[in-house]
């Protein structure tokens, strides 16, 4: 069986939770912790020399980094499984890693930043006020790139539920929890409840 080294509050590891749990993939967790030094101790760092997780361990004896890779290998040659979270059209393929770059270089750093900074007692001291406006500003960037295209379509990258989708959605959904305030992105609060409701669909907290 696959292992996913993960973090039960991230977002990043919890795409690769939902991505699993959409394809069907069993997945044996191991929950590491940020404050402990674990991910910093030489046994993890032989695994992912990057200390980050999720990792994703193989049954080889290899090992993955980085959600959206992770994710992409899990739903890679699925297609047959008739669990298509990769677009077959190849512009819209190419749209969703389009998103899955945007959510790394765009969202997660001032969306996922700005709530670790409210949940995480140890990051209190790097919230300045100046830091918290920059982040609230791009972080609402991002959100208003996000509703263009949600106020008139489903789903990010072509006609149905794509590991865009399931990388956006890590962090989208505990947006307030960093003090956003999603009540005017009418596109994006439909499809929050849109992806809760799709089959195979479990929470953060599962
Ligand atoms: N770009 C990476 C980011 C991974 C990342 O920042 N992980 C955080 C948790 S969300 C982490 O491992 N923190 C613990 C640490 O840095 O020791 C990904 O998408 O997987």
């Amino acid at each position: 069986m696959l292992t996913l080294f993960d973090m039960p509050d991230s977002g990043n590891s919890y795409k690769v939770r939902l991505a699993a749990a959409h394809l069907g993939v069993p997945l044996m967790r191991v929950t590491m912790s940020s404050r402990d030094g674990s991910t910093r101790a030489p046994d993890f760092l032989a695994r992912n020399p990057i200390g980050k997780l999720p990792t994703l361990g193989l049954e080889d004896g290899r090992y993955l980094a980085e959600s959206n890779a992770i994710m992409l290998f899990l739903a890679e040659g699925r297609d047959e499984a008739g669990i298509r979270l990769m677009p077959a059209d190849s512009y819209d393929r190419a749209k969703m890693y389009e998103w899955l770059f945007f959510e790394q270089y765009s969202h997660e750093p001032a969306i996922a930043v700005r709530r670790a900074l409210f949940i995480y007692e140890e990051r209190r001291a790097l919230a300045t006020p100046e830091r918290l406006v920059q982040l609230l500003d791009a972080g609402n960037r991002a959100l208003t790139v996000m509703e263009s295209r949600l106020s008139a379509h489903d789903w990010l990258a072509g006609d149905a539920l794509s590991l865009a989708d399931i990388a956006l959605y890590a962090y989208t959904h505990t947006a307030e929890e960093g003090g956003y305030d999603l009540g005017g992105y009418t596109g994006i609060t439909a499809w929050l409840s849109r992806m809760a409701a799709q089959p195979g669909h479990v929470a953060l907290t599962d």
